[in-house]
């Protein structure tokens, strides 16, 4: 078995590519869940969502998320009652679905990895998809104009405000989802994708005890870098390294997770931080990471499978 802790668009292209190379019902993703929000009374797991989409071929190709071929006719409607403050996170007719059907299920007293499992066989997934907590974690910006939700930084914000601090709501009473801390002990290889470490793996190392269980099982951590070339292929993970004292590198990325990295995965341009990233006790492989066709992904996820056991021990 193989698990895969997951963020949103790049981990779903990372799921995509190891779904090429190896059964796909060995594989538990743990996805975050601190981009989730509560918008329209509506409970909305985007990275979840992510991930069941772009599984399934029916992610929307030019965003990454939502659904291909969606309409917009109810935020239509919405925004003639209500205007851009109702509308500015955009779900579309069919997505909305998803949004009602797994609302619904909470209400009625599902757990989310219940319903999250629900939606992923509805949508034909063969992996085995887990959000890292059933308890509702919610990460937040510190800016100097005051903190926002994820969702009102990314998308309402557009990420271009200056983040002084991160903290995950909620993190120290949840508790691991039923099965996390299982696939973290049991797995053969241990995949960080290639999210955002500060927001999409950072709220998954929050929950307690994953932290700990990746420690444990260091030397067959292998993480790919989500910084390439020194910027972030997709989102703000090069500002947000830098923002809060760190470096938009893989070296830096190296340094943040070295707790629970035994190898990283940098690309062929980064090549000459190989040793960097060997000084911060992490095994570097190099290869080319940038995962823009399916082709791609699957030589990635064969670079990852293909690693020896990283730095580290355990
Ligand atoms: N991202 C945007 O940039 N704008 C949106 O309006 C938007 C809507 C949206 C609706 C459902 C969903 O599952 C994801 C959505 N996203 C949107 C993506 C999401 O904000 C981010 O990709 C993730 O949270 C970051 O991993």
């Amino acid at each position: 078995m193989i698990c895969v802790v997951c963020g949103g668009v790049g981990a779903a292209r990372m799921l995509a590519g190891l779904v090429q190379v190896v059964d796909p019902s060995s594989i538990v993703a743990v996805v975050n869940t601190g981009d989730d929000t509560e918008l329209h009374g509506l409970s909305i797991s985007p990275d979840l969502d992510t991930i069941t989409y772009t599984l399934a071929g029916a992610v929307n190709p030019e965003t990454g998320w939502g659904l291909a071929g969606e309409s917009w006719q109810a935020m239509s409607a919405l925004e003639r009652l209500g205007g851009a403050d109702r509308t500015w996170f955009r779900l579309g007719d069919r997505d909305l679905a998803t949004h009602l059907y797994r609302t619904g299920r909470l209400r009625e007293g599902a757990a989310l990895s219940e319903v999250t499992a629900e939606l992923a066989a509805a949508f034909g997934l063969p992996v085995r998809l887990l959000p890292m907590s059933d308890d509702p974690v919610r990460t937040v910006l510190g800016t100097a104009g005051g903190e926002l939700s994820f969702q009102e930084y990314f998308v309402k914000h557009r990420h271009a405000v200056a983040v002084q601090a991160v903290r995950f709501e909620g993190a120290e009473a949840a508790r691991p989802a039923p099965g996390v801390l299982e696939a973290i002990e049991q797995a053969t290889a241990i995949v960080l994708a290639p999210s955002n470490p500060v927001v999409s793996i950072g709220p998954v190392l929050a929950v307690p005890g994953v932290a700990e269980a990746l420690a444990a099982r260091r030397a067959d951590v292998v993480g790919v870098s989500p910084i390439v070339g020194g910027a972030a292929l997709k989102g703000p993970a090069d500002r947000l390294l830098v923002e809060l004292g760190g470096e938009a590198s893989a070296a830096g990325v190296a340094r943040l997770l070295s707790g629970v990295l035994g190898t990283l995965v940098i690309d062929e341009v980064d090549r000459h931080l190989a040793v960097e990233v060997e000084s911060a006790g992490v095994r570097a492989i190099v290869t080319d990471t940038v995962m823009s066709t399916p082709a791609r992904a699957r030589r990635l996820a064969e670079a990852v499978l293909a690693a020896p056991a990283g730095a580290g021990g355990g």
